[in-house]
């Protein structure tokens, strides 16, 4: 059984948004094909070793940095915090934790200023920062505006063998969780939290980790997705169309998940709904209500829930990953179980909180 994670008795940073990733990929000029010609993402600055890009309505530097390197791996998850100080703030509170920190006041990657790495208590590499180079928000530019055009950045999704002793950690940190998945025995196999006033800037999905599952940009319109499909089609790469389109059940937003030329998971993400109140009602799925990934009830298909990327500790090494322990929502939910409902719940699953499927037995 993992240990506990201590909560530390100075105040969290304040955390405003997610806010980039650095992904490490393989292949360059075959990423730069994906991220910019296929989902036509914009680029701040490229040289040969590494492409910033960011999306339509961003106005600081980047929203993704994809950097060569010999193993494809997520490099870091950045968030950003509110003021200057608050990047003190999250050195201090991951030194409290025990955690390694390495601060950096020149940042550590281009159009970031003083920033803090940490490898948290859950093995993920995190980056607080605040200063950030501004440039040219694109939001008007109709003229660069593309079918499938990706407007800004949604969120990170990580996977963890222990979502609950996440979950406490990350509701220190300050996030407010908005969805679950949870079984009758009190298992929760996945987790919604955010700062913005959205369902999540990060997730947590129970699997073998600390891996990173995907990030997710968000566009205008479900017609936007449909149009990145029909534009994979065209390229004869829907094998690279993992799961999808389809309307999540979680969130309600529509979806599109697809990978890139190193497996990386990117989804397309519109749609959801605002968390901004304070008593903002946490929505609580049941494990077998099959239409809680995917409310058209299609099931997911099975390598969502064990493929995912590997990510690297502040040193650039691969961190190892664990097994959950018990059980695992693709064992009792995926193919035909026997187990999952669409309506109604079984008379040994009473109301854990989600109206929705209260209200579907009553049809
Ligand atoms: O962003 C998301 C997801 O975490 O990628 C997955 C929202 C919902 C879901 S789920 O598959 O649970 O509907
Ligand atoms: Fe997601």
């Amino acid at each position: 059984m993992s240990h506990l994670i201590p909560t530390p008795s100075i105040p969290p940073p304040d955390i405003v948004r997610c806010a980039y990733m650095e992904l490490v990929v393989t292949d360059l000029a075959k990423s730069r094909e994906f991220y910019v010609d296929l989902l036509g993402l914009h680029v701040t600055f490229e040289d040969a070793d590494s492409i910033y890009l960011r999306t339509l309505e961003e106005f600081i530097h980047h929203n993704l940095v994809l950097r060569r390197g010999p193993v494809a791996a997520a490099a870091v998850a950045a968030f950003r915090v509110r003021t200057p100080a608050d990047v003190d703030a999250a050195e201090a509170y991951y030194e409290q934790l025990g955690c390694r920190t390495e601060r950096r006041r020149g940042g550590f990657v281009r159009g970031i200023g003083d920033a803090v790495r940490v490898q948290d208590p859950l093995g993920f590499p995190y980056e607080f920062f605040y200063e950030a180079a501004h440039v040219e928000r694109l939001t008007q530019r109709y003229d660069l505006y593309t079918a499938g055009e990706l407007v800004r950045l949604d969120h990170f999704n990580q996977v963890t063998p222990d979502v609950s002793r996440g979950q406490k950690y990350l509701e220190a940190l300050g996030f407010r969780v908005s969805e679950d998945i949870r079984d009758a025995d009190g298992t929760t196999y996945a987790v919604w939290m955010h700062r913005k006033q959205t369902v999540h800037d990060t997730a947590l999905t129970q699997g073998d980790g600390p891996r990173m599952h995907h990030l997710a940009f968000a566009t205008h319109e479900k017609h936007n997705i449909i149009a990145i499909c029909d534009k994979m089609g065209a390229l004869r790469i829907s094998d690279r169309i993992e799961r999808g389109p389809g309307r999540h059940g979680v969130s309600n937003a529509f979806y599109l998940y697809i990978l890139d030329p190193d497996g990386h998971r990117v989804e397309i993400y519109t749609q959801d709904y605002y968390t901004g109140d304070p008593d903002n009602p946490v929505i609580s799925w049941d494990v077998q209500d099959n239409q809680r990934r995917d409310w058209w009830g299609n099931p997911v298909v099975p390598s969502w829930y064990t493929e995912a990327s590997l990510v690297l500790d502040l040193d650039g090494r691969p961190q190892p990953v664990t097994s959950p322990e018990g059980a695992s929502e693709q064992a009792v939910t995926v193919g035909a179980d026997g187990f999952s409902y669409t309506r109604g719940a079984p008379s040994n699953h009473g109301d854990n909180g989600n109206k929705g499927f209260k209200l579907g037995g009553q049809l």
